[in-house]
């Protein structure tokens, strides 16, 4: 059986997670053992990240390369959509994700940890964020899901990262504001059954670290 080496709170663990899913393939998740920063992983898995896809005892990093593997092995159902344009535009989505949205959520972590943080920063940070979901605004055409009727690598981990920003901003005193055809693609997504069931580990890590993680101003 494949094996998920990941963490509940990872964002690019839920991505592959609901690609399982919505493929119905079997699998168990791991912690790597001492953690992913630790020496242990780093002799496994040599660039040190999370998530990995052990398959017949190999290990296959890096959440895009994992994805493709997993529409080459198991192609139905499709991760992509139809025609060669269509599928070029998920992927360009997909990318978007990973190269330009998600690093704006990530900035916010430190924020949430550090109590000395400047109300100036917070602002830089929310609007940084707040950019580039406008942009994803502009950029996807939700029908409902990012890249046409069904669910494609455009979506997997934008529906982690989108309700991950929001909730980082909302500790930080601040508020996301999603274009109404962004709010109608994540209420649809989250409804989709792979969807559901590949965010709820993530959904309940990501409250219980919140609630452990985050410093009030002037607290540190
Ligand atoms: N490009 C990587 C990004 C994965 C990533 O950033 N994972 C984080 C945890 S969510 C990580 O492993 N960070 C390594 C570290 O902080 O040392 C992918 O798509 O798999």
């Amino acid at each position: 059986m494949m094996i998920l080496h990941g963490s509940a709170v990872s964002v690019y663990t839920a991505k592959l997670r609901i690609a399982l899913h919505t493929k119905g393939l079997a699998f168990v998740e791991r912690e790597p053992e001492g953690g992913y920063r630790s020496a242990a992983w780093r002799e496994r898995q040599p660039t040190g990240t999370i998530p990995a896809l052990e398959v017949d005892g190999v290990l296959l990093a890096e959440s895009e390369a994992v994805v493709e593997y997993l529409e080459d092995a198991h192609p139905t159902p499709r991760l992509l959509p139809g025609t060669p344009l269509q599928r070029a535009q998920a992927r360009f989505l997909a990318r978007y994700h990973d190269l330009h949205l998600e690093p704006r959520v990530r900035a916010l972590f430190p924020l949430v940890r550090d109590g000395a943080r400047a109300p100036a920063q917070v602002q830089a940070a929310a609007a940084a964020l707040q950019e580039r979901v406008d942009l994803l605004g502009r950029l996807a055409r939700p029908e409902p899901f990012l890249a046409g009727a069904g669910l494609t690598v455009a979506d997997l981990g934008m529906v982690a990262s989108v309700p991950l920003g929001a909730l980082l901003l909302d500790a930080l005193g601040q508020a996301l504001s999603l274009p109404p055809s962004l709010q109608s693609w994540l209420d649809a997504a989250q409804a989709h059954p792979a969807v559901a069931a590949g965010l709820a580990p993530w959904r309940l890590a990501t409250d219980r670290w919140l609630t452990a993680a985050f410093v009030p101003t002037g607290a540190s």
